[in-house]
C-alpha cells in the first residue's frame, strides 16, 4: 500500500516489492495465506519477521528504524499523530469509498445518493482537517505517520476529479507540501 511505501522512502530504506493481482485473487492463494492469513495486503516481512496492515507495519518501521523519526517524542503530540492514523482510516476512507465503489460502475448504475452524501462527507472532512492544520505545518508538528496516512485517500480524491476548495487554504497548503515531497511521487504504483 502506498502508505507503507512513503514510509519506506521517508525513512530512506531500502525494499523490493512483489505485486498481487488482487483482481485474479492473488491475495488468497495457499503460498500469500502463509504471509498474511487474513489475505490482504499489504504484507512486509523484515529479516524474517512477517508484519501485516499498513498501519501496523508503519509502527514497525518507526520502532525498528527509528531515524529519522516518523513520530513526535512528546506522548501528547504522539498521540495526535496517531489520532490522525486512525481518522484517515476509520472516517475518511469510508467516505472516499462511497464515492469511488460507484465511479466505478456503469454511470447508469450509479447510486448518485451515495455519491453525494460522500461528497458531503468529504467536505465535512476537509473542513476538520483544515482547522486542525491553522497554524501548523504538518498534523502533529512534524511530517508524521498521521500525514502519510492521508497522502493516499487525498491522491483518490484528487484522481477521481476532486480538488480541496479555496475555503480550505490551510489543507490545500499541507496537501502542495505533501505532493512537492520526493516519496509522494517515488512511492506512485507502477501502471
Ligand atoms: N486495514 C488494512 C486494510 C487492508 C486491505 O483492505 N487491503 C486491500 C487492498 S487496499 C485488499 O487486500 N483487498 C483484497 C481483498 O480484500 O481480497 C491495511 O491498512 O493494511
Amino acid at each position: 500500500m502506498r502508505k507503507t511505501r512513503i514510509a519506506l522512502l521517508e525513512k530512506g530504506l531500502q525494499w523490493e516489492t512483489t505485486w498481487l493481482d488482487l483482481a485474479k485473487g492473488e491475495q488468497k492463494k495457499p503460498e500469500y495465506l502463509k504471509i498474511n492469513p487474513v489475505g490482504k495486503v499489504p504484507a512486509l516481512i523484515d529479516d524474517g519477521v512477517v508484519v501485516h496492515d499498513s498501519t501496523i507495519i508503519n509502527e514497525y518501521l518507526e520502532d525498528k528504524y527509528p531515524s529519522p523519526p516518523l513520530l513526535p517524542k512528546d506522548p501528547a503530540m504522539r498521540a495526535r499523530a496517531r489520532s490522525f492514523e486512525d481518522y484517515a482510516d476509520a472516517y475518511l476512507a469510508p467516505s472516499l469509498f462511497k464515492i469511488l465503489m460507484n465511479l466505478r460502475k456503469p454511470e447508469a448504475e450509479r447510486d448518485q445518493e451515495k455519491i453525494r452524501e460522500g461528497e458531503r462527507e468529504m467536505r465535512d472532512h476537509f473542513a476538520f482537517l483544515d482547522r486542525e492544520l491553522n497554524g501548523r505545518q504538518f498534523f502533529a508538528g512534524m511530517l508524521s505517520l498521521g500525514d502519510i496516512s492521508f497522502a493516499p485517500p487525498l491522491a483518490n480524491y484528487e484522481r477521481a476529479g476532486y480538488k480541496i476548495g479555496p475555503e480550505f487554504p490551510h489543507l490545500r497548503a499541507w496537501w502542495e507540501r505533501m505532493k512537492s515531497r520526493p516519496s509522494f511521487a517515488r512511492s506512485l504504483p507502477p501502471d
